[in-house]
């Protein structure tokens, strides 16, 4: 019986060798390298298979709870590995049990248990709320959505105190900035006006973008966007980032070239995606 114990703990994998813990880790040490994630800003959240977690934790040891401060009844029972709060994407890939946590969403829906992180007293990022009710947003329209990243893009930013906060507006400018940009995000961008963050507010009003975008843009702040996978989340981002790259590095002079509105239905048509029609200026009688 002893026996069979011993051979239990020592069935459990090196968390540290987690596939999703490296993915955690090179995804915010990308994020920080790129320069969207200043000192503590940004945060991502991947939902993750509890079959998998238990390959390298035994759920039944919850090592403290935290309230979280809102009310997530979709979610109980779900397991997401999530950056800290006051962290640095900088130092995860160095220290990932100091600056990441592994929590369930518990019984009651409003509470956090903690399976593994956060080893220095931490907890969870102050964007709780728009990441746990971004997925539940998401998981309604998309069952397979996995993953919620924050960040602070240089250049999506710049492009929020010159161009109109409109998302009709600026998903269309950033179409018309690289060819394919509305294959990618052919779902357009939401926006949101400037609001307090790490409110339960700001995660209300960023669910309710991303029932209709994957890509939710925080008024001069930054940009949230959600995915089935790490590759698609940050891709969603990236693109949208060199979109607005390249809108700011030709916003100050005379445009003589233009991607037009009939070639943007060519290419959504080529490629079979379903786009935001309305979003383009089509002389459609
Ligand atoms: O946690 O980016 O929006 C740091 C932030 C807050
Ligand atoms: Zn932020």
């Amino acid at each position: 019986m002893r026996r069979v114990i011993i051979k239990d703990i020592g069935e459990k994998k090196d968390i540290l060798t987690a596939p999703f813990v490296l993915e955690m880790e090179r995804t915010t040490a990308n994020m920080y390298r790129l320069g969207w994630d200043e000192r503590n800003g940004g945060n991502v959240s991947y939902l993750l298979d509890e079959r998998e977690v238990r390959e390298y934790l035994d759920l039944n040891r919850v090592i403290r709870t935290m309230p979280t401060g809102f009310k997530a009844t979709e979610l109980i029972g779900k397991i997401f590995i999530v950056t800290g709060t006051g962290k640095y994407f900088k130092n995860v890939q160095s220290d990932p049990e100091a600056n990441l946590g592994i929590i369930r969403i518990g019984k009651d829906g409003e509470t956090a248990e903690l399976l593994w992180g956060y080893k220095d007293g931490g907890k969870f990022t102050s964007e709780l709320p728009a990441h746990l009710m971004s997925h539940a947003a998401r998981l309604r329209v998309d069952p397979e959505n996995r993953v919620v990243i924050h960040s602070h893009p240089t250049y999506t930013l710049a492009m929020n105190y010159v161009h109109e906060l409109d998302e009709r507006k600026f998903t269309h400018t950033l179409w018309q900035m690289c060819t394919e940009c509305i294959v990618v995000f052919p779902d357009g961008v939401g926006v949101l006006p400037w609001m307090l963050c790490g409110t339960n507010e700001i995660g209300e009003a960023t669910a309710k973008k991303m029932e209709e975008f994957r890509l939710v843009i925080w008024g001069m702040h930054g940009i949230y966007g959600a995915g089935k996978t790490m590759d698609e989340t940050f891709g969603l981002i990236e693109t949208v980032e060199k979109a607005a790259q390249i809108y700011m590095l030709t916003a100050h002079l005379p445009r003589v070239n233009l991607i037009k509105d009939a070639d943007m239905v060519a290419l959504a048509e080529a490629f079979q995606v379903k786009y935001r029609r309305d979003f383009l200026d089509l002389d459609e009688a």
